[in-house]
């Protein structure tokens, strides 16, 4: 008799597999026991004290096709953005260069299209080339890809895609018309597949509920291979935008959302991204304590303005934060 062996092994995942109920229980924990769990693993994967430093550069500004509630960029919106054409090579490199020399060890070009296509793509290709000849890790993030494209940007040598999910499946349709989740899921496995490493992460304060957000960290904790970097952004308020007039999430709620991201994603760099600006010091502070290990550095973001340069140099000084 022909035995199948295979039937009977037992497939023992490497890692838990989360519920959106079982993460909602992590979000309602007293605060102080959730940082405590948090802090634990953080320092079981990174070291207590480090945080990353990436620089972000708009490659391409306005004038963007999709509809996403939020952006500054989008060409349906009525916002203070005028379209501008793809930067060159050179306006890149300087302000490559100038991230580096200030103490950014990853540069992070945008661009404000659904997709990039062929003709952009070589152009972007010969700026990670050049980028990467600084010294510096190099990240993209051009919207969705197309077959074939994330292996020439491999070829090229990037190192990092960003391509966010922004928040919880059921939720992005009232944020986004103009595509789907399911194109958004697409183009991470093709980023994946071509072994680039993957940054992905979303947006809260856009009026989603726990929940949502709960959804939004489950996506990310359940992949196969989560991502390597995960942004967690506060919606930046876009005058002109849909969401302009959007109330700020409370201040504990988004440090939550920060040690569940450390809980579920134990060896992600979790950053905190946009809306630090409008973040007390303290926050910042409980954030970092909650698992934050990574900060956009630099006075701008792609459209809006960071903390700056010097602020972060004292506040990091003053929490005794290493970065590179
Ligand atoms: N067009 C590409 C895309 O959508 O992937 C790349 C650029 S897009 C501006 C990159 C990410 O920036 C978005 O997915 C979103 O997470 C973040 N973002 C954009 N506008 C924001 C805002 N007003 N507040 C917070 N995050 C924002
Ligand atoms: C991410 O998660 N946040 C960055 C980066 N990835 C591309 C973008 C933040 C944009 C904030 C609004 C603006 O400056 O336009
Ligand atoms: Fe375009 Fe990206 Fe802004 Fe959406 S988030 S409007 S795809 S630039």
């Amino acid at each position: 008799m022909h035995t199948q062996t295979c039937a009977t092994t037992v497939y023992t995942p490497a890692r838990k597999i989360w519920s959106v109920e079982e993460v909602l229980e992590l979000f309602e924990k007293p605060l102080m026991d959730l940082l405590w769990e948090a802090q634990q693993i953080h320092r079981q994967h990174f070291d207590s004290n480090h945080v990353q430093r990436s620089a972000l550069f708009s490659i391409k500004t306005g004038g963007c096709s999709e509809d996403c509630k939020y952006c500054s960029q989008s060409a349906r919106h009525n916002t203070p953005i005028e379209r501008e054409p793809l930067k060159p090579l050179q306006q890149v490199l300087a302000a490559a260069r100038q991230a580096r020399d200030k103490g950014a060890s990853r540069f992070c070009m945008g661009a404000a299209w659904r997709n990039p296509k062929e003709k952009d793509l070589d152009a972007v290709i010969e700026m990670v080339s050049a980028v990467k000849a600084l010294g510096l890790e190099t990240c993209l993030t051009l919207g969705m890809l197309k077959p074939g494209q994330a292996e020439r940007l491999k070829d090229a040598g990037l190192d990092f895609y960003n391509h966010n999910l922004d928040t919880a499946p059921e939720y992005y349709a009232e944020i986004v018309s103009t595509h789907c989740y399911e194109d958004r899921l697409n183009t991470i496995d093709q980023v994946r597949a071509a072994g680039i490493k993957i940054c992905s992460g979303g947006i809260v304060g856009m009026g989603e509920t726990r929940r949502h957000r709960a959804g939004l960290l489950v996506q990310f904790a359940n992949m196969i291979k989560p991502p390597e970097s995960v942004p967690i952004n506060h919606l930046v308020a876009i005058p002109g935008s849909p969401l302009a007039n959007q109330s700020k999430l409370d201040s504990f709620e988004f440090v939550r959302t920060i040690a569940v991201a450390r809980i579920l994603l134990p060896e992600s760099h979790v950053r905190l991204s946009a809306g630090r600006q409008e973040m007390s010091d303290e926050q910042q502070a409980l954030c970092f304590l909650a698992g934050a290990n990574s900060v956009f550095y630099g006075s701008e973001l792609l459209t809006t303005d960071n903390c700056s340069p010097a602020n972060d140099d004292e506040l990091f000084e003053r929490l005794g934060l290493i970065s590179s």
